[in-house]
């Protein structure tokens, strides 16, 4: 497909679990359109754990590294520092490969939080920006109504009011103005992060393309409501599935710590385990993990924890040694064998975009903490409109609420009605990866969007 060659500029953000959704998309396109070039910028850290393992310049995707803000042996800069970087940091290291291959790029495909994609597509002559926003239509539905959600919170007296609902936007009844990302309420929309954003908020209607790794039949309203805003909205994942349904899918993920064989070796009468993990980056304040870990030790049920060491160091005096027949605890684990591994009955998660998409496409019931961004939102949504999982109650992981929220989900009436909704989720979302199912119609009309430009 793509009569001619075409030279595509990605543009990837550095941090969280970002770029690997990108690389994901950009491995399915690369696999449509086999002449076009794929230029993949992104810091050094990043690339170097993406393509970890692969031949350097194999296909038709090559990685470039933009300037963190790092000089040599110093430490990693913060996200602030890295964005005040942008978009110089990207405009000279696509100047730099514009030079070496003797073209201009032709098309842009960058994360969503980079809103400057627009204007370095217009600089070539307004060649096309697709932008892929790695969460769901939910929090993206959230952003696109910053100066309206702004001056209802204006509105509202200090402190009260920020539990009224959203019900005037379409699909977020449920959503209070309390739950909205931090960065569309904050004080300041010139500071960093919600400069960022808000800029992502006022430049994405001018974008050719919004892609989305969610699923038609998962946010209905909310999608229809963003379709009516942005020029065309792509709605291709769970792309982990998708994945899974490629013609070469990939191979699985290590298992360094054994996870799989430990879960295989669970009794076959032993209650559904719990798994917990937090994302690539978080970890719970040290009272939450005390408090996590005697409401495990209370329940007696199998649980595999996804820890970092500096995190495990906070865990009670003699805890591993006391829950050692039941429980493992890992720096990492191979989150979606993990899920989708039947003896798996509750997912405790910050409630990140991938997090939760993967608790979906394997019909695993969540309890939901969530800390920052769109997790509030997703979390909701878990909670009050999908009805798959719980929040903790109060916000924070106490020994009583968390022992709540396990029994609630592993043995109570409610916990098989939310197991009910979670698998016929689940079913959903197999259906929209199948070669008929809305994911994969959305994926083939990107394409045909694109062989229009290339
Ligand atoms: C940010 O996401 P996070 O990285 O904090 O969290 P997730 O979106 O849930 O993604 C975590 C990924 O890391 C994997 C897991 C997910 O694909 O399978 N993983 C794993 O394989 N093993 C582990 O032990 C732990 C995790 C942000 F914080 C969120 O709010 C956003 O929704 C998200 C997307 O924009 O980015």
């Amino acid at each position: 497909m793509g009569s001619s060659e075409c030279h595509v500029a990605v543009l990837a953000f550095p941090f969280a679990t970002h770029a690997a959704p990108l690389l994901s998309l950009v491995e399915q396109l690369s696999a449509a359109f086999p002449s076009a070039r794929f230029s993949f910028f992104n810091n050094q850290d990043s690339n170097s754990g993406l393509f970890r393992g692969r031949k350097p310049g194999a296909g038709n995707v090559k990685a470039y590294d933009v300037w963190d803000g790092t000089v040599a042996g110093e430490a990693l800069v913060t996200h602030e520092e890295f964005i005040m970087a942008m978009p110089g940091n990207y405009v000279k290291a696509i100047a730099e490969a514009e030079a070496e291959t003797g073209t201009k790029f032709g098309c842009f495909l960058t994360d969503a939080f980079l809103w400057f994609g627009g204007d370095l597509a217009a600089e070539r002559g307004g060649v096309p920006w697709i932008a892929l926003w790695t969460a769901g239509a939910c929090s993206i539905s959230a952003h696109l109504y910053t100066d309206f959600v702004r001056s209802l919170a204006a509105a509202t007296p200090t402190g009260n009011g920020l539990e009224q609902k959203l019900k005037v936007i379409p699909g977020m009844s449920e959503i209070s103005i309390g739950e909205m990302p931090g960065e569309i309420l904050a004080k300041d929309l010139q500071a960093p992060f919600p400069g960022m954003i808000y800029n992502m908020a006022l430049k994405l209607p001018g974008a050719n393309a919004v892609v989305i790794n969610s699923f038609q039949n998962l946010e209905p309203t909310v999608t229809d409501d963003i379709r009516s805003k942005l020029h065309k909205v792509f709605n291709i994942g769970p792309m982990i599935l998708r994945q899974a349904a490629a013609a070469t899918p990939k191979p699985p993920i290590s298992d360094d710590h054994n996870c799989i064989p430990w879960l295989d070796s669970l009794p076959p009468a032993s209650p559904p385990a719990v798994y917990l993990s937090f994302g690539s980056g978080l970890t719970p304040p040290p009272a939450e993990i005390v408090a996590l870990a005697e409401a495990l030790e209370a329940k007696r049920a199998p649980f595999l924890w996804s820890l970092k060491p500096h995190g495990v160091k906070h865990l009670p005096e003699g805890f591993l040694e006391r829950t050692k027949e039941f429980g493992k605890i890992v720096p990492w684990a191979p989150q979606v064998q993990v899920l989708s591994h039947p003896g798996v009955g509750a997912f405790v998660t910050h409630c990140g975009w991938n997090s939760t998409l993967e608790a979906i496409s394997f019909g695993v019931c969540l309890i939901c903490r969530p800390f920052y961004g769109d997790q509030q939102i997703n979390s909701r949504f878990v909670e009050s409109v999908w009805e798959i999982g719980v929040k903790v109650e109060g916000g924070k992981f106490t020994k009583d609420e968390t022992l709540k929220a396990l029994n609630v989900v592993l043995d109570s009436d409610r916990g098989k009605l939310l197991k009910e909704n979670v698998v016929k989720l689940k079913g959903e979302a197999m259906e929209a990866v199948k070669p008929h199912g809305s994911s994969t119609k959305e994926f083939q009309e990107l394409v045909h969007l694109l062989n229009g430009y290339f």
